[in-house]
């Protein structure tokens, strides 16, 4: 009698031999990354705090830069973890983070930004929106130790960013200096489970090389720990390309299609698509359902084309019926964090392995 693996040949069965499989699939502990966990950070949201200023309600948001260390992958060949010396954007110092912390605020709010440059270099916050040159950030820089301000009207609603804008971008990017800012239109969008992707790169060796890459700075974190979404459940993605030294970056929905709202600032989705390609701090909300038929549980990839998608920018949503997971949030501010505990056991055992630390450093 013929073995599972020869009946799946003669029945054409799909088989996972031969699937080819991906550097960096070692599993990054968060107790190994200051507590920073992708699986929480895509549904968590930064919303300041309201105050009185001048007379006005203020949305006021603290933000400081810091010099630390990230964990952004495991090398495959000593199974250490793949070190970077990062910038990072935090409302505190101790909670500073690659990406930045999301802002989310509502368009037309007065918007105040109190920025602390804790690092030893100089840095700015320029922000994606609409503002006057007094506030663009691009300017406005903060000498190390030194505070500024920026202060605008939130708008266009839509899917903004914010970064470091000091020269050069691949330095000042690429070691971690951004985030996303969700600007909410006054008429709230549909509910949906809302999740930010941010793609993003970091050179180990030369930070005009990538080394790596990533969904929210860790690799290949969402293959290890589905995102966890149930049949029938409306999806928002929040997608922000900060990518350094490449001229853009793909995203593909694996087996589905989604609507796109460019920048996230129109009502109507300019296409239905499943692909779509990003130049640097290009962003896009995309809005998809997985409904049955024919949709199965299971999971289903998401990723990158290309290097970046086989070097980390790789990821699973684990689909579940969605009575199965009692209180999965459906509304827009709600949490939708992934289930750790999910693992689809898909390419474990990387073949292009790479080795980036050489003599791997101990993490604080
Ligand atoms: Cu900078």
């Amino acid at each position: 009698m013929a073995d599972m693996a020869g009946m799946a040949d003669m029945a054409g069965m799909a088989t996972t031999a031969g699937v080819p499989s991906l550097p960096f699939t070692g599993v990054v502990n968060p107790a190994l990354n200051g507590g920073f966990n992708p699986s929480k950070f895509m549904s968590q949201f930064e919303k300041g705090t309201v105050q009185q200023i001048r007379g006005k309600p203020t949305r006021v948001f603290n933000l400081v830069s810091v010099v630390k260390n990230i964990v952004v992958g495991i090398d495959d060949t000593t199974k250490k973890p793949i070190v970077f010396q990062a910038w990072a954007f935090g409302t505190t110092p101790t909670n500073a983070q690659v990406p930045g912390p999301t802002l989310r605020c509502t368009g037309g709010e007065t918007i105040l930004i109190n920025y602390t440059n804790n690092t030893p270099t100089t840095h700015s916050i320029h922000f994606h929106g609409i503002h006057n040159t007094a506030n663009d950030g691009s300017l406005q820089a903060a000498n190390p130790g030194q505070k500024v301000q920026y202060e605008f009207i939130a708008e266009p609603a839509g899917l903004m960013a914010y970064h470091c804008h000091v020269l050069p971008s691949s330095t000042h990017v690429g070691k971690g200096l951004y985030g996303a800012m969700v600007i909410d239109p006054t008429q709230p969008r549909t509910a949906a489970v809302e999740l930010v992707l941010i793609m993003n790169a970091f050179g180990i060796r030369s930070p005009l090389k990538n080394d790596i890459y990533a969904f929210n700075t860790v690799a290949n974190h969402y293959n290890a720990n589905p995102v966890t979404i149930g049949l029938g459940q409306p999806v928002r993605i929040y997608l922000v390309n900060m990518v350094c030294n490449e001229p853009a970056v793909s995203f593909h929905l694996h087996a589905n299609f989604f609507d796109l709202f460019p920048a996230g600032t129109q009502t109507q989705a300019s296409e239905h698509n499943d692909m779509v390609t990003l130049s640097l701090l290009e962003r896009h909300i995309l809005e998809f359902t997985y409904k049955v038929p024919p949709f199965t549980p299971g999971p289903y990839m998401f990723h990158s084309h290309d290097a970046p998608g086989e070097m980390g920018m790789f990821g699973l949503f684990n689909l579940v019926n969605a009575q199965a997971i009692p209180g999965l949030p459906t509304n827009p501010n709600a949490n939708a964090n992934a289930n750790p505990n999910v693992n689809a056991n898909a390419n474990a055992n990387g073949k292009r392995k790479k080795n980036l630390n050489p003599n791997p450093s101990s993490i604080p």
